[in-house]
């Protein structure tokens, strides 16, 4: 190439350079800043700084290198830059990392002005923070994978002091009743550091499956990590496998593959809680080696649902003991965290009460029943636990005959646990299933994949807080902090399990990391909004169930009209409706007030967000029919648990979801239900309806008949009709509506029963659920 030709050459690459890196002085307002968890101290300057491919990071030592290395990949993934690192400062632009001893150890401080930037922290925790906090400054295409053209990649100049509100905030994975890969675990790290989540706890073992490699008990993951694949099958509904059909569902994680996630994770500030369930929820330790158990049968791994879990570890044999002291030796070795955690749930201790190594095991240690028999256990493990330098986490089940003397306890049904173990002087770690389960459902249940069951919608777990009301300075002290939990007897595959992590993580991140006072949903909800782009630019199959439009309906009592309340998560949120047969494209209506329904009409609305539908659309059909908002009276009242919209409830149009805790269900339990609709006046009718739901999982069964009788007087009936249902076997979740049409008459009272079986022959809960009682 001649000279001239070089210099053109040249010349123009500084032309097209130039043109790319516009530069940009730009003033933010403070809606402008996304960043999740919330910072708990702000001040928004004027101008900003602009990263250019010449922008220096300037560490203050070699070993920091690891850590900024993430940050830089975004760089040259989004920019194509390589930025260089260096120890000494340039001038001006560049991002220096300080430390700063007396910052707390995940402090930082985030100081930007239009020369530089600089992230003061005590050590790494900090700095890796305060490098999140950046990136979330950053337009959202610095999470592309591919360069992106015409971006100024501008900051606001501004001041941010940070540090957690709670010291554990934590992510827990099940990866017993699905297994996954070691490098989804490794995503996620990822994903809990650019939340400022700081703990990983591992579930590895369950009924369903033994995850670890143990060297001195080969059998574990040669036979307990495998199961016989019934994975077509419902949960609840798969079948007793014998202990010599071959599993070949499964999978678990060598040694070497789990040390090497631990270093990963502590380069992300994540620490892994191994968790290793004791005495139950282990039928795959009990397949593998028979003899744990109190009864030594040999069994199957379970390819579903066990319940009541009674094939648990036998507390009579010393040979119990040395196993799981021989298996906690190999995990301490793998796993550096201050915590083990044992489990100790949801254990039914029925061969205890029979065995004779129990019976003796309780008579020598003077122990008055079975659950002090878990207490020995428990205290016992926990000996062993602190006697290597670790200290003990157990669900709060181990509060029961007597908490292990410096146990921590996590409170999962509800936070009563959690109260009482700190007012014992105990620490705690609050994950109640109302606000911290990921295994529920996060919208209408209709709408969304299967879970477990449950509602708890983003908005909710934006109202989690660890503290409870009513605990004192002391208790308080005791709360550590909260983590969220995913049970994945329903979750199969990353895509779904992603889909249960994001955005509710999000929310919980703020709750526990930003002030307190710091809480506002409306606020919270917009910058949201941001993260959906950085996870849709990072492949995060997140939900966007908070886009769902919910119905809220109410009757009138004067007129007996419906009114449908159109609502959703986001406070002030853009709801359009079209009815009947006008599709929502065609001209939606704003929507501003309940809508006043006396006929059968559909209803068709989507959140609308820059004058374009979101999410799923809602559709419903308001069904009108003559009982609506008439008197009706039991003769037993339904259960306190379920009690569905109260007095109206059967009555108002609104029709259950498969999700039985939707509040449109009235229930009862261990009985039927005998209602008197009272029309008000005579009437012809010639149809009744009365609509059920089945999830024989949580003991809900169908009616075995439903018998309708009308009357004028109130006083005598006469049968008009009656559909019958015999019990049947049914692994899913279903809705059935009983019909009984009769010959059209002029009636008043309408009496309805719905008989039930009201117990099983093996024992057991049978509820009966009804949503409508519809009369046309
Ligand atoms: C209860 S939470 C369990 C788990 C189940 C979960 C389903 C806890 C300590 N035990 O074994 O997976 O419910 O939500």
């Amino acid at each position: 190439m001649s000279v001239f030709r070089k210099l053109v050459v040249l010349a123009l690459i500084a032309i097209t350079w130039s043109c790319e890196e516009k530069k940009v002085n730009k003033t933010f307002t403070e809606e402008e800043i996304a960043v999740i968890p919330k910072p708990a101290q702000l001040t928004l300057a004027e101008g900003s700084f602009q990263f250019g491919d010449d922008t220096k990071i300037v560490i203050s030592d070699a070993a920091q290198k690891e850590m900024i290395s993430g940050f830089l990949s975004k760089f040259k993934n989004a920019a194509g830059w390589d930025l260089e690192v260096s120890e000494k400062a340039p001038k001006a632009d560049f991002v220096k990392l300080v430390v700063d001893e007396n910052l707390e150890e995940e402090a930082y401080k985030l100081d930007v002005n239009s020369d530089r930037v600089i992230i003061s922290a005590k050590g790494n925790a900090g700095f890796l923070y305060g490098l999140e906090t950046l990136r979330q400054l950053l337009p959202v295409s610095i999470e592309s994978a591919d360069k992106i053209g015409d971006t100024a990649w501008v900051i606001p100049n501004l001041i941010i002091t940070d540090q957690p509100r709670y010291k554990y905030r934590g992510l827990m994975l099940d990866v017993s009743r699905h297994f996954f890969e070691i490098d989804y675990l490794k995503e996620t790290i990822d994903r809990l550091a650019m939340l400022k989540m700081n703990v990983l706890h591992l579930h590895l073992v369950d009924d369903q499956g033994w995850r670890i490699e143990i060297k001195k008990y080969p059998k574990l993951t040669e036979f307990g990590a495998w199961r016989v694949d019934q994975e077509d099958k419902h949960w609840d509904g798969r079948e007793e496998t014998s202990p010599d059909e071959k599993g070949t569902y499964g999978g678990f994680y060598t040694q070497d593959e789990l040390k090497d996630l631990v270093a990963y994770a502590a380069t992300k500030n994540v620490e892994i809680i191994p968790e290793i369930e004791m005495p139950a929820h282990v039928t795959s330790a009990i397949a593998a080696y028979p003899e744990l158990s109190c009864h030594e049968r040999p069994v199957g791994v379970p390819s579903g649902g066990v319940w009541p879990i009674t094939d648990i570890y036998c507390a009579g044999k010393e040979h119990t003991f040395e196993f799981l002291e021989n298996v906690l030796l190999e995990v301490m070795e793998i796993f550096p965290s201050k915590y083990i955690h044992v489990g100790g749930d949801e254990a039914t201790k029925t061969n205890w009460a029979t065995c004779p190594h129990c019976k003796q095991r309780m008579q020598t240690e003077g122990l008055k029943n079975v659950e002090e028999l878990q207490s020995y256990f428990i205290t016992r493990m926990e000996r062993f636990i602190n006697k290597n330098g670790k200290r003990l986490i157990g669900w709060d089940e181990i509060l029961e005959g007597g908490i292990a003397p410096e146990a921590t306890v996590m409170s999962w049904r509800g936070v009563a646990g959690g109260v009482e173990a700190a007012k014992q002087g105990h620490d705690v770690i609050m994950t109640p299933g109302s606000h911290a389960y990921f295994d529920h459902y996060q919208g209408p249940q209709n709408e969304e994949p299967l879970a477990w069951g449950g509602y708890t919608p983003l908005s909710k777990v934006y109202t989690f807080d660890p503290l409870v009301e009513g605990m004192t300075d002391e208790e308080a002290k005791h709360v550590l902090g909260g983590q969220a939990n995913l049970w994945s007897e329903q979750i199969k595959t990353t895509d779904h399990s992603e889909y249960m992590i994001f955005p509710r993580l999000a929310a919980l991140s703020e709750t526990l990391w930003s002030p307190k006072k710091s809480r506002n949903w409306e606020d919270f909800s917009s910058r949201i909004e941001t993260m959906f782009k950085r996870y849709d630019l990072m492949d995060i199959n997140y939900a966007k169930s908070s886009y769902l439009v919910m119905e809220d309906v109410k009757i009138d009592m004067e007129t007996k009209e419906v009114s449908v309340e159109l609502k959703n998560e986001y406070t002030d949120a853009d709801i359009r409706y079209t009815l009947n047969d006008a599709k929502l494209t065609d001209n939606a209506t704003k929507y501003t007030e309940p809508l006043i329904i006396n006929k059968t009409t559909e209803i068709h609305a989507s959140l609308f967000k820059d004058d374009k539908p979101v999410g799923v659309p809602f559709n419903t059909t308001v069904e009108f029919h003559k009982a609506v908002g008439k008197d009706v009276t039991f003769k037993e009242i339904y259960n306190e648990q379920y009690q569905g919209e109260g007095k109206f409830g059967m009555v108002n149009t609104l029709r259950g979801t498969k999700n039985f805790h939707d509040g449109h269900w009235q229930a009862w339990l261990a009985k039927g239900m005998e209602a008197v609709v009272d029309l008000g006046e005579e009437m012809p009718i010639h149809e009744v309806i009365l609509g059920t739901l089945e999830n024989q999982g949580p003991g809900i069964y169908f009616p075995t008949a439903v018998k309708v009788y009308v009357s004028n007087d109130g006083k005598t009936y006469k049968e008009v009709g009656v559909e019958k249902r015999a019990f049947a076997k049914n692994p899913s979740f279903d809705l059935k509506d009983f019909k009984i049409t009769f010959d059209e008459q002029s009636v008043r009272y309408v009496k309805v029963v719905a008989e039930s079986m009201k117990t099983l022959p093996n024992g057991g809960d049978v509820w009966l659920f009804v949503d409508e009682i519809v009369i046309n």
